[in-house]
């Protein structure tokens, strides 16, 4: 295991909705406290704006993408629909990331086929989930599984 923190890139769903908030802020939290850096926490902070951000709809997509090719793992809450975390797994996908995708079937029975269907995606990397321990169970899962298969972790 190398001693250089490893980089994560989190997505959440900010202008598709902010109703899973709590539950972006504890995986956050978890993430950090076990695996390494987040570099997206704001997805979690509560107090984020949806509109009138101090910086630009352009500014915030040059960063996203900076941010995302400086990650080595990306995982993404589907539970809500949103453009953006939609676009954002794609890009994962064509930068051959580790991607693993937690889905709560609160609000719908099914993510987009579009992403559930990906082959770039492992099926085990599809997480359904009802609660947060499951959640954490699955992360450790996953980077568990990705130690054995994944040299920079
Ligand atoms: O379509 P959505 O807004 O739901 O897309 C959410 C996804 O796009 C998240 O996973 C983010 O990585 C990215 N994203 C969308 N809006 C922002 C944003 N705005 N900041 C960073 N990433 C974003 C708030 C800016 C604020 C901190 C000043």
């Amino acid at each position: 295991q190398s001693s250089k923190l490893l980089k994560i890139y989190f997505a959440g769903s900010i202008r598709g909705g902010r109703a899973d908030v709590d539950t972006y802020s504890k995986i956050i939290d978890y993430l950090k406290k076990n695996y390494g850096e987040v570099l997206t926490e704001h997805i979690g902070d509560k107090k984020l704006k949806i509109s009138g951000e101090e910086i630009t709809d352009k500014q915030i997509r040059q960063r996203d993408e900076k941010w995302i090719r400086e990650a080595d793992v990306f995982i993404a809450e589907v539970s809500g629909p949103s453009e953006g975390v939609g676009w954002e797994i794609h890009e994962a996908e064509d930068l051959e990331m580790p991607i693993l995708l937690l889905f709560n079937s609160r609000y719908r029975p099914k993510p987009s086929a579009i992403i559930w269907g990906s082959e770039k995606i492992p099926e085990e990397n599809k997480i359904k989930y009802n609660t947060l321990d499951e959640v954490f169970e699955h992360i450790d899962d996953f980077f568990s599984r990705l130690k054995n298969s994944y040299q920079k972790i």
